[in-house]
């Protein structure tokens, strides 16, 4: 190879044949190649974020060219591919999930020192992309890793939203939040294409005219705003693939209102400017709940017709027609806030592509395919007619022919039925319903685990399920436990390697080996050694953040997910404040000393869970400094929950917390991530935890608490909280009341036993907590046998590799995207 070439024109030429150009690689000489054309300078003299950026900029070129030789391969063999849209996708890190993919990992560590630079370090400044709330983006950035792992062309397409989830700080034991400006270090992963900008239109009228005997139609006197496409590269763990997510921001065009800058109106002009830019300002902070807001409305539109319109180019230039367009590309919804894809397309095909109604619906349908995240009914999207319509004239015309052949269509399946038919329709009590117009007409419609697909197929998708039950399924989630265990527990790691050898690498399934084990004492041992190395990691950081200092050889109860009532934390923290009273009332009774570690943000204006949060907080401060129980019990409320804190908590834990009320969580991810790190499950039958229960068996999960249909039947046989209360529960609660606590949580207990606001107890937070409290106690008796514990813990890392996210995208190419 000729000696003036640098490093990345090598990488360049080699992988024009070699699908893994990564295998060339001298790190040090592509480190100093690309300081030396950013910065001018050498690992000798770069400073810390200088490696930093030219080791992300390295990586990533080294993914261009991965992705380049990789989509000309798709081409070439006209691979179908699917485009996953998503208003979230949560991240996280990038920097040593993409080494780690590309084997580059101990590689690059070993350059780095040898330059006296500690790649740790590195790490620690690469900031968590935080474009999204929680469970919902997080699954589609662990459904993007295992796509690229199992060389599946698949492209996401989000937002670049400026600001990502809120970063949480807890002033005077309150949530605030401020914004997280994650662009100042992140944009090194991001790539613009200014020249792929596509034009979308907002607002105006519908005009339709006849041009020599067609029917047209088009929207005029609308605004633009253009979405500039810029790209992150995805990896997967040794393969030869490399996808991108596309994320769009929104520009004003160039020529936008020049005739106000002529007339001398620069500040009007530049102040539309800012508008059509905040389109991609700022991430929603709400998790399961929806609120109509016009500018949310806006970004999913954005989202959906930049996307849209960008898959048609591509497409029509490798085929020259759209016929085959569902052939050749699967598009999937996921959960409805994508929904607008349907009339989209439908609005594509027809205005721009000279397509008639019954062929473009044809297409539309066949292409695209939709995920229900959740049940809850605060969830389900719905706009208002007004606002839907005057923000997309075009799109509102479409959906309406939808539901006007909608209904024609229920009028003959159940003549005369109105309520169910009102119930189905897309359009009604002036609302489009997002669930609505996804179910009708998307191809295949799934639920995320057993339990959720059951209550779709059975509670609230029933009626669309009658006519066609053949396009519901089940695609219960997964992780990309590369980056869950692989990556976030080097220790176990490295240890499961030599127990059982390296396959789990590739398969998770093979982490079955470790049942053989499941008595060998020394195993044993040796796991709950690494158990208690994790949770002193974890203490330090404990320590550190909160200045509380916690006991690695307590229990470390663990719940961490987005605050939501629900979700249950209140029930956790009664159960805590029970304890309390317990131990005060018998301070030298015998009891197995144990850590509860919260972690959660709350939506910004969600006051209820923000009153949860500073109950944990309150909580806390009384606890951790009352001596009678200090050695015993501890409370832990860790701020800013994110992807690279979880990666540090999630090790460490021994017990997970999953005790959402049956039937309201549709499946769960920390649940696994959780459970593939050795830590045993108490909860509820809700979501995927049905499915772990499956997988470990009684023996191995502490359950407790009332089954879904058992909900049900409370609430028809009518729910009277005051009816659970003992004596015992009564005390915590008037603790709430008292004022020892620092403050007064009058409205929490308000919302548990009247019906001030609504129902009482909404999530039966009462009715489940002597049977909670019941598991509690299970879970310290046997824990006081070290064995039986660590034998429960090896068993759900043995069992876990079915929750592997690998499994769960074959699951989606085979079923739903029909992909090769
Ligand atoms: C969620 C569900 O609440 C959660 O149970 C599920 O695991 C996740 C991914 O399917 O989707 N739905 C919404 S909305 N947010 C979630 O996290």
């Amino acid at each position: 190879m000729n000696k003036k070439q640098n490093s990345k024109q090598k990488i360049q030429k080699l992988a024009e044949n070699d699908a893994r150009p990564e295998r060339a690689i001298q790190p040090t000489e592509l480190l100093n190649d690309t300081l030396r054309r950013i910065f001018g300078c050498e690992l000798a003299d770069a400073t810390q974020k200088q490696v930093y950026r030219a080791l992300c900029i390295s990586v990533r070129e080294l993914l261009t060219e991965k992705n380049r030789v990789f989509g000309n391969r798709c081409t070439e063999k006209e691979r179908k591919e699917v485009y996953y849209m998503s208003m979230e996708f949560l991240v996280g890190t990038s920097l040593r999930n993409n080494l780690f993919n590309l084997g580059l990992e101990a590689e690059f560590r070993k350059a780095l020192a040898d330059a006296g630079f500690d790649i740790d370090e590195i790490y620690a400044i690469d900031p968590d992309a935080g474009l999204g709330n929680g469970g919902l983006g997080r699954l589609a950035s662990c459904y993007m890793d295992a796509a690229t792992g199992m060389d599946y062309p698949m492209t996401g397409f989000s937002i670049r939203y400026e600001f990502g989830i809120f970063k949480q700080k807890i002033v005077d034991g309150w949530q605030m939040e401020f914004p997280d400006n994650w662009l100042e270090m992140g944009d090194v992963w991001l790539q613009a294409r200014e020249d792929d900008a596509v034009e979308v239109k907002f607002g105006g009228e519908v005009r339709e005219w006849m041009d020599n005997d067609r029917f047209k139609v088009a929207q005029v006197g609308y605004s633009s705003v253009m979405a500039v496409p810029y790209d992150m590269y995805i990896s997967g763990y040794d393969s030869d693939a490399a996808n991108r997510l596309v994320l769009w921001s929104a520009k004003l065009p160039q020529s936008f209102d020049m005739a106000a800058f002529s007339r001398g109106d620069y500040v009007r002009a530049l102040e539309r400017n800012a508008m059509a830019e905040t389109i991609s300002k700022v991430l929603y902070p709400a998790d399961d709940h929806i609120q109509g807001k016009r500018l949310r409305l806006k970004q999913q539109y954005l989202l959906v017709s930049a996307s849209l319109q960008s898959i048609l180019k591509k497409h029509y230039k490798k085929y020259r027609t759209y016929t085959n367009l569902p052939e050749k590309v699967a598009i999937h919804i996921n959960d409805t806030h994508p929904a607008l894809c349907v009339p989209e397309l439908m609005r594509l095909l027809i205005d721009e592509h000279d397509f008639g109604w019954d062929e473009a619906w044809d297409i539309t349908c066949r292409t695209l395919s939709y995920t229900n995240h959740t049940v809850m009914s605060e969830a389900l999207e719905r706009w208002n007619v007004d606002l839907f319509r005057e923000q997309l004239p075009r799109v509102y015309s479409i959906c309406q022919e939808i539901n006007r052949r909608l209904i024609e269509h229920l009028c003959a399946v159940y003549p005369n039925d109105w309520g169910k038919i009102n119930y189905m329709a897309v359009i009604a009590n002036n609302e489009v319903r997002m669930a609505n117009l996804c179910l009708a007409a998307c191809h295949k419609v799934n639920g995320v685990s057993k339990l959720h697909t059951d209550i779709l197929r059975n509670g609230i998708f029933r009626d669309y399920c009658q006519i066609t039950p053949e396009r519901f399924l089940n695609v219960t989630n997964g992780i990309a436990y590369r980056r869950w265990l692989c990556q976030s527990d080097p220790l176990l790691t490295d240890y499961l390697k030599q127990l059982i050898g390296g396959d789990f690498l590739r398969d998770a399934r093979a982490l079955e080996k470790l049942l053989p084990y499941q008595n060998d004492e020394k195993v044993l041992a040796d796991l709950m050694a690494i158990k208690r190395k994790n949770k002193e990691r974890l203490a330090a950081l404990i320590e550190n953040q909160n200045g509380v200092r916690v006991d690695p050889d307590s229990i470390f109860d663990i719940q961490i997910k987005r605050l939501h009532e629900y979700k249950r934390q209140l029930l956790n923290i009664l159960h805590v404040l029970y304890l309390y009273r317990q131990i005060k009332a018998n301070p030298h009774g015998d009891f197995m000393p144990r850590t509860f570690i919260f972690a959660a943000k709350a939506s910004a204006g969600y006051i209820r869970a923000k009153q949860i949060i500073s109950l944990i907080v309150a909580a806390s401060k009384l606890i951790n400094n009352d001596p009678d129980v200090n050695d015993k019990l501890k409370v832990v409320f860790l701020e800013d929950y994110k992807v690279s804190l979880a990666e540090i908590i999630i090790p460490a834990a021994d017990i997970s917390e999953q005790i959402s009320i049956a039937g309201k969580e549709a499946s769960g991810t920390g649940n696994m991530k959780l459970m593939i790190n050795g830590a045993v499950t108490i909860g509820t039958l809700d979501g995927a935890n049905v499915e772990i229960h499956e997988q470990v068996g009684d023996e191995n999960i502490f359950l407790f608490g009332m089954k879904a249909h058992e909900v049900e039947e409370l609430w028809q046989r009518g729910y009277h909280p005051t009816e659970f209360i003992t004596p015992e529960l009564q005390a915590v609660l008037d603790m709430l009341t008292s004022g020892v606590l620092g403050q007064r949580f009058d409205d929490l207990v308000d919302s548990l036993l009247t019906n001030r606001f609504g129902t009482a107890d909404p999530y039966m937070t009462l009715a489940d907590f002597q049977d909670y409290a019941r598991a509690q106690r299970d879970v310290a008796a046997v824990y006081q046998d070290k064995q039986r514990f660590a034998r429960m813990s090896l068993i759900n890392i043995a069992k876990a590799g079915i929750f592997s996210s690998d499994r769960a995208v074959k699951e989606y190419a085979d079923e739903i995207w029909n992909l090769d």
